[in-house]
């Protein structure tokens, strides 16, 4: 998708910190991290959020979540958030589904 930022990151158009790459996800630490660790994996596909993501491309979206699990795994945490944003109001700035994986801290609830 032209203008897309994450689908410049999968194609290398733009440089990010990858820690996982397959053939169904792309998986960077965040450029404005909110805990120790703060990972997004995104699907090479680009769908504007997970809800579409998972309607469109059930086998992505599944590979999406596994990776969620392995990067946090990779960085050591046992315990840890997976975050979909949808929609500006809830906090989405990037139009490409991404799960946010987030730990290394204590995580408050309710989120913000
Ligand atoms: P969200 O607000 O849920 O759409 O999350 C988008 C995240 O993407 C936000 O935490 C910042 C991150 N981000 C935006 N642009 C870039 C980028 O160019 N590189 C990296 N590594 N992260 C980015």
């Amino acid at each position: 998708m032209p203008d897309c930022i994450f689908c410049s990151i999968v194609s290398g158009d733009i440089p990010a910190n990858i820690v996982l790459r397959t053939p169904e996800v792309v998986a960077f630490t965040d450029l404005n991290p909110q805990a120790p660790t703060h990972i997004l994996v995104i699907p090479t596909e680009h769908h504007e959020n997970g809800a579409e993501l998972a309607k469109d491309n059930p086998v992505q979206a599944a590979a999406v979540l596994a990776a969620t699990h392995t990067v946090a795994a990779e960085a050591g945490l046992t315990d840890y958030r997976t975050v979909f944003n949808t929609g500006a109001e809830a906090g989405q700035s990037v139009f490409h589904a991404h799960a946010h994986v987030l730990g290394g801290r204590n995580l408050g609830w309710p989120p913000g």
